[in-house]
């Protein structure tokens, strides 16, 4: 799988798919990117994917130099290429060839990259028994840093909090914002649910707007589960009957530790394994079709 990648409007055998030194994606990460998922040969949540990398592109002025359209369709040609029924895809624009020194505007055409692949971020031991997590002390940016809500290629930010989090011998960290409120972790949302309620970081914390979890969003709201967006502090997680994280990658995914706390009795809770069984319920009938 994988064989071939588009880059600008062709297909490159893996081997093969290279894009200049002299891109300013490649020079100082200047671009975005999305993380799709296509499950049972169809595109899940495809158009606010294309969406969001759009926005993204608009906030960075970044003109992708194609449309949304265009960009769905060679999300979905690259699938049906690799023969991609179950997968991950990688849509990515970045900014193009310029020359050395910062001026975006001296790269006279974005590049357009796609990959569709296999990912696997945890083992199922980390789904069965639910993850670790510390507090890092790498802060999310300031929203008028670069924001959050930016799916940009520069994640620097989010690769120095995985390593603290390596370093400390876990896998995942809890990232707060400048001020202190829980924003998310270095890949995904969090959520914790107490008292029959669900709680969330609004993206004015410090988090990215997470596609898995708006569906997450709709199915606790379908199962009449309130779910509430706010400012939350590291009490409001200690203190929580149950915690789990979603995105693209790790779909949902449990926690069931944070920093040296127990969440609530250690174990993966009901309200995470319902909303995982309608997620899973969600992904297999849903979706834009490969072919
Ligand atoms: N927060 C951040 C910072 C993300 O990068 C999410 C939340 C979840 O959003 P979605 O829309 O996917 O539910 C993401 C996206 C990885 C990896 O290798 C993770 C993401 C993207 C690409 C790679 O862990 N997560």
């Amino acid at each position: 799988m994988s064989n071939y990648v588009y880059i600008n409007g062709e297909f490159f055998e893996k081997d093969n798919a290279k894009v200049s030194v002299f891109d300013h994606g490649f020079l100082y990460g200047d671009g975005v990117f999305e993380g799709i998922r296509a499950y049972g040969g169809r595109v899940f949540r495809l158009t606010e994917h294309v969406d969001r990398l759009f926005d993204s592109a608009k906030v960075i002025a970044l003109d992708p130099g194609i449309s949304k359209k265009e960009m769905e369709d060679i999300i979905l040609k690259t699938c049906a290429k690799n023969n991609v029924s179950d997968g991950y895809i990688r849509p990515i624009i970045s900014r193009g060839v310029g020359d050395l020194g910062l001026n975006p505007y001296l790269c006279k055409k974005s590049t357009v990259v796609c990959i569709a692949d296999k990912i696997s971020l945890y083992p199922q031991e980390d789904y069965d028994k639910g993850l670790r997590i510390v507090t890092v002390a790498t802060h999310r940016n300031y929203n008028e840093s670069l924001n959050p809500r930016v799916k940009s290629l520069n994640y620097l930010n989010n690769i120095m909090a995985k390593i603290e989090a390596v370093q400390s011998g876990v896998k995942e960290s809890l990232l707060l914002n400048p001020l202190g409120y829980v924003a998310e972790c270095t890949g995904d949302n969090l959520f914790i649910s107490r008292k029959g309620k669900i709680f969330t970081p609004s993206v004015q914390s410090g988090s990215l707007d997470g596609i898995t979890a708006a569906a997450v969003v709709e199915l606790a709201e379908k199962r009449n589960i309130e779910v509430i967006h706010g400012l939350m502090s590291r009490f409001d997680i200690w203190t929580a009957d149950e915690c789990w994280l979603t995105g693209t990658a790790a779909e949902m995914i449990p926690v069931t530790n944070v920093d040296g706390r127990l969440i609530g009795d250690g174990k993966v809770g009901p309200v995470y394994k319902q909303l995982l069984a309608d997620f899973k319920h969600l992904t297999e009938t849903t979706g834009t079709s490969i072919a």
